[in-house]
């Protein structure tokens, strides 16, 4: 278990202390914006009890006014998000490849503010849906702030940023009825996907379980593009960026995502929030790919096209250092709304390449937050302020929060002491040679498509296959246009031909006749999320069902032997308050089962005690509560006479725990005690529980 696992107070940070600077506590009297105070704010100034309100009323023009003002627009992608600050931490210099001072210095903790978020839904959409996540880290250096704005995915949908408005412009709602919100299952997206191949790699992606991710906290992130590391002597090396969640790589499945959407649209963003208010701190693990710039023509496909990764198995992931959120922020708008990310915000030592989708990118964010954030001024709002010292020539705009001094605002000057210098060790670029034709190209190297989508299809188990072939057709089995489907098949066709088939059949369009392209066969272990970390159970959700004449004591019992690990264990009942326990103690109920769902846990646990069971084996929602946990892969168990309620649930014959059989009993991940020590039962849940969820289970028939 890593040392974050170990209660620790926030960081109290540079950052942090700057932000003091700015908190406010609402503690005062209530006052005008102008400091006037206010003698009563129910009631506007009119003439007379039945009179027109008067314009003289200042207080009244000013408390509207600036609610009529209050909206800002969302971001044009990403609207949905959560954000969290925490700190980074370099575990040994990488002075060899970079001169940035907070990849060089172990002993530093940098400051760092993330926000993680949806990409095509609008800020009110619900967190669970199919998307791409993003995963933008702002490192508030001593060298100024380095922006990584990356995603949990390690592809893009394309190769040149100039298609960027046309690829967001088919996945968001379409023009005429703004339909459907945050999905991609329309036509207007997968009628690109079919004209545009080079789409193709990043589908599969989104088409995985890594679209619905179980927690911010359970997926990993990606730069994408190919970066440049530049050391102090100038050299350069080229770098992928990776962020490995030390939890593992976990997803939620395609039901349980649409069901969570209504039950808790802000299931992500309140996970985030709660861990990190519970002292569970998200981790993750800074990975870098690196690669000499002498072996840049190394690889059959390019560098600089963003539809490509490096396999791991081909230049490995090596573990450079460890971020940790630590504290939530005070206001979501100041901070996660108001924060501006950008590609181009880098610090000495990290630099750019040609990749074309970046090059557009470095234009783009710092457009985008023009309007969004209303001119120039938006590096001053506190967020984004970085903690290194700020001087230059910009003056005025909207919003200028600084009050500059003296007569200069120019370079060079005398009058101003020729303030402010050029200092010592600034950012200078990579001095790349560059020359060629002014030409609008795609170059050769970025012409191949399919082998890299047949990599990633190769790579799945087998269950994260079956769900991928699933996602292809319900999504475009709710394309109305039958061309744009059949055009879509056809390529599947060139990636594999038993997966063009299968999806073909799901959606009435005839399967390809014959294979187009042979399949490579070739597979990366470390692109399968059977692959990531499945040892922990540290913040797994567990609701435990119970009733009147519960064996509280049990209950106890587990929820002592699972949060000795970190997990939750939570009791819920038909009625929220209290449960009388078979002996007589009483047993506080967390939540009533009518306000939650078996979808928003890890795992559920029927308890025992005879009167419990035999109330929950007629009680509807705690049958459907134990069914779809099931449907859904996740671990059940029950113990003593709570065995009867899986038996009166809908489930497939299961063998269970009768007496004289061992402490826990397993079949398919369901764990059922009867007798024998608790201790090994629970040990056998926490087994199952760390898995995540159990694949190889007879859900066909469940109906939930
Ligand atoms: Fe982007 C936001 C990630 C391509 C233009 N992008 C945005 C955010 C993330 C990404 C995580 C949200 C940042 C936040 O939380 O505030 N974008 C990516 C990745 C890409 C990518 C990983 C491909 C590798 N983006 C991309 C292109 C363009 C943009 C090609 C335009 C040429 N992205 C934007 C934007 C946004 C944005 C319009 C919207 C709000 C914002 O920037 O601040 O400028």
């Amino acid at each position: 278990m890593s040392e974050a696992f170990r209660d620790r107070e926030p960081s109290g940070d540079d950052k942090d202390r700057q932000l003091d600077g700015v908190r406010e506590d609402s503690a005062n009297a209530l006052t005008t914006e102008t400091g006037v105070r206010v003698e009563d704010t129910d009631n506007s100034l009119s003439a007379g009890e039945r009179g027109p309100t008067l314009m003289e009323d200042f207080h009244f023009r000013e408390k509207m006014t600036h609610f009529d003002h209050e909206r800002i627009p969302e971001r044009v992608v990403h609207a949905r998000g959560a954000g969290a600050y925490g700190y980074f931490q370099v575990y040994e210099s990488l002075a060899r490849y970079t001169r940035a001072d907070f990849l060089t210095d172990p002993g530093l903790r940098t400051p760092v503010f993330v926000r993680f978020s949806t990409v095509a839904g609008s800020r009110g959409s619900a967190d669970t849906v199919r998307d791409v996540r993003g995963f933008a880290t702002k490192f508030y250096t001593r060298e100024g702030n380095y922006d990584l704005v990356g995603n949990n995915m390690p592809v893009f949908f394309i190769q040149d940023g100039i298609k960027f408005p046309d690829f967001v412009h088919a996945v968001k709602p379409e023009p005429d009825n703004e339909i459907p919100q945050a999905q991609s299952a329309h036509d207007t997206l997968w009628d690109f996907v079919g004209l545009q191949p080079e789409t193709l790699h990043m589908m599969m992606w989104l088409m995985s379980d890594r679209a619905i991710p179980r927690s911010y906290r359970m997926m990993q992130g990606f730069g994408v593009h190919t970066f440049r590391l530049v050391n102090e002597r100038g050299e350069g090396t080229l770098v992928k960026f990776h962020w490995k969640p030390l939890l593992g790589t976990h997803s939620l499945v395609w039901d349980e995502t649409q069901k969570i959407g209504g039950k808790d649209p802000d299931f992500n963003r309140r996970d985030l929030w709660d861990s990190i208010e519970r002292g569970q701190y998200p981790e993750y693990e800074l990975g870098m790919q690196l690669v000499p710039e002498s072996d840049e023509h190394a690889f059959d496909f390019d560098l600089l096209d963003p539809t490509k990764i490096i396999p791991e198995e081909t230049v490995p992931v090596t573990p450079v250092g460890k971020m940790v959120l630590d504290r939530n922020p005070d206001n979501f708008f100041a901070e996660t709304e108001q924060i501006a990310f950008h590609t181009a915000n880098v610090v000495p030592g990290i630099d750019f390449t040609n990749d074309p989708l970046l090059q557009a990118r470095n234009f783009s964010y710092l457009d985008t937050q023009l309007i969004r954030l209303g001119g120039p001024n938006f590096q001053q709002l506190p967020v984004n302020r970085p903690v290194a010292d700020v001087s230059n020539n910009q003056r005025d705009g909207y919003g200028q929060h600084r009050v500059h001094r003296g007569r200069t605002s120019y370079f060079p000057n005398s009058l101003g002491s020729g303030c402010p210098y050029l200092g010592e060790a600034p950012y200078s670029h990579y001095a790349e040679r560059v020359d060629g034709d002014k030409i609008r190209k795609r170059s050769e190297s970025f012409k191949e498509h399919y082998s890299q989508a047949t990599l990633f299809l190769n790579s799945l188990a087998g269950w994260e296959r079956a769900h991928l072939t699933s996602a292809f057709q319900f999504e475009l089995g709710k394309c109305e246009t039958m061309a744009v489907r059949e055009r879509v098949v056809e390529h599947l066709n060139r990636i594999d031909h038993t997966l063009a088939a299968e999806v073909a059949r799901g959606i009435g369009v005839a399967p390809p006749a014959t294979e187009e392209v042979a399949n490579h066969g070739r597979s990366s272990p470390a692109l399968s999320q059977a692959n990531s970390v499945t040892d922990t159970i540290y913040s797994r959700q567990v609701a435990v069902l119970a009733d009147e004449g519960v064996n509280a004591a049990e209950v106890l019992r587990l929820r002592e032997a699972l949060a000795a690990q970190g997990a939750l264990v939570e009791v819920l009942a038909p009625h929220d308050g209290q449960l009388r326990a078979v002996d007589g103690q009483m047993l506080a109920v967390d939540r009533a089962m009518h306000t939650v769902a078996s979808v928003v846990y890890d795992a559920v646990v029927v308890a025992g005690g005879a009167d419990s069971a035999a109330a929950l084996a007629e009680y509807g929602l705690a049958l459907n509560f134990v069914a779809e946990a099931f449907k859904h892969a996740k671990p059940v168990a029950a113990t003593h006479e709570g065995v009867g309620v899986l038996e009166a649930a809908p489930l497939p014959h299961l063998r269970m725990a009768g007496d004289g059989d061992p402490a826990a009993v397993v079949d398919q991940g369901v764990v059922t005690h009867r007798g024998g020590d608790p201790a090994e039962f629970h040990t056998a849940f926490a087994r199952v529980l760390a898995g995540h969820r159990v694949w190889d289970r007879d859900t066909a028939r469940v109906p939930a």
